[in-house]
């Protein structure tokens, strides 16, 4: 019988690539995110190799998630695989120039949605005994850099709940990861720059991660045999040595 993974911030970048990675290995998806068009165009594109459905709701949105998850039809109700991978950061300034909305925005979804997701499909993997959840933290949770304040924070909390959860989800053999990136190439820094040209920056100069590297470890991961959990792992763009420390041609 085929597994079926729930897919958070599936509509772009990390999420998107994983879920083409996991309809090559025949894992059903349910997509989830907030831009419906985009949702329905992966659904077009995966539905000839494995049945997808489509959920459009705000993580961070406690009674969105709910309502969004138990609507799911019989087929896809059963959870085997969760990826917590909706999140964005918004700004970079030093502290004392934060925009209060920016932090409410990577608070909402970066820590309560990654709560909200979880605490809506933790009780039917606990009831089997079974089940995989894959946190997608960033090299930010674990060290911080300037101006990357609130979402370092948001990112160490990542860090920390994923812990918590392999702790407290332990006597029931359901296996938590955090896979934690530095630089990928996605429209994160569109996000965080607001579209701002500083975003086209980011990645210039060396050659950063791409989702499809993510995607590819994320399937690693959930593709170990039972004994195995890969709890935690960070991994960089070859040019990157830490969040400040980035080999970039001048040119
Ligand atoms: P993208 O901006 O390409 O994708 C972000 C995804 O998250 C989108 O699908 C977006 O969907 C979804 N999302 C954001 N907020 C919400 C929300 N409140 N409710 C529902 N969906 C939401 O960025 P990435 O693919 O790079 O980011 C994915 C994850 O990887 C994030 O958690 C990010 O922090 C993390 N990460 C990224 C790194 C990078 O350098 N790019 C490095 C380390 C970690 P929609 O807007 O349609 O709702
Ligand atoms: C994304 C990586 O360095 O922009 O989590 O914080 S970084």
């Amino acid at each position: 019988m085929k597994k079926t993974a729930l897919i958070t911030g599936a509509t772009s970048g990390i999420g998107a690539a994983t879920a083409r990675e996991f309809a090559k290995h025949d894992i059903q998806l349910i997509l989830c995110g907030r831009r419906q068009e985009r949702l329905d165009a992966l659904q077009k594109e995966l539905h000839h190799n494995v049945p997808i459905y489509t959920l459009n709701f705000d993580v961070g949105d406690r009674k969105a998630v709910k309502k969004a998850i138990s609507s799911l039809p019989q087929d896809f109700e059963k959870i085997d695989i969760l990826i917590n991978n909706a999140g964005n950061a918004h700004g970079l300034d030093p502290i004392q120039d934060g925009n209060i909305d920016d932090w409410d925005a990577m608070m909402h979804s970066n820590v309560n949605g990654l709560l909200y997701v979880s605490k809506t499909i933790i009780p039917q993997m606990v009831q089997r005994n079974a089940g995989h959840i894959i946190n997608i933290g960033s090299s930010a949770g674990r060290e911080v850099y300037p101006k990357g304040n609130v979402y370092c924070a948001s990112k160490h909390a990542v860090a920390a709940l994923t812990e918590g959860m392999r702790i407290d989800l332990n006597p029931y053999g359901i296996k938590v990861s955090a896979i934690n990136p530095g630089l990928v190439e996605t429209e994160f820094s569109q996000v965080r720059f607001k579209g701002d040209a500083i975003a086209d920056n980011v990645y210039k100069g060396f050659k950063a991660l791409q989702a499809q590297d993510i995607a590819e470890i994320i399937y690693f991961a959930v593709s170990r045999p039972s004994h195995v959990t890969i709890a935690d792992l960070l991994v960089f763009p070859t040019a990157q040595a830490n969040s400040v420390t980035i080999q970039k041609s001048s040119s």
